[in-house]
């Protein structure tokens, strides 16, 4: 109890600090029920390999090689997605429009294959 005490004003602290940068966020603030998860593309290897996401849900790319290109592409019955090529740093992004299991495929590294596991 006494160490709640103690922390209580710190907790306190703490909330306001996250509400007022939530508040500080303003567009932001639309998009809270979805979610953007970032997908690192490094030593010819995605990290993670399997996303579990929600439909709205956006996915950015993105390019953590030094000097390596990437080429992610989906091809699905409903959409398609071509991010072309991927200089090392760059960003590419993907809103999961329609549920399904979808795989990126990179068409410079053909092993590098996430699944997309979209509800
Ligand atoms: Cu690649």
């Amino acid at each position: 109890m006494a160490i709640y005490n103690l922390c209580r004003p710190l907790l306190l602290g703490a909330a306001i600090a996250f509400l007022t940068a939530l508040l500080a966020l303003g567009p932001v603030k639309a998009d809270l029920l979805s979610v953007v998860r970032i997908v690192l593309q490094k030593g010819r290897h995605y990290d993670p390999t399997d996303l579990f996401l929600r439909k709205g849900d956006t996915i950015t790319l993105v390019n953590g090689d030094d000097s390596a290109v990437h080429h992610a592409s989906i091809e699905a019955d409903r959409f398609a997605f071509d991010a072309g090529g991927q200089e090392p740093g760059k960003q590419a992004t993907l809103t999961l429009k329609e549920p399904g299991d979808f795989v990126i495929a990179c068409g410079i590294h053909p092993k590098m294959k996430p699944t997309l596991h979209v509800q």
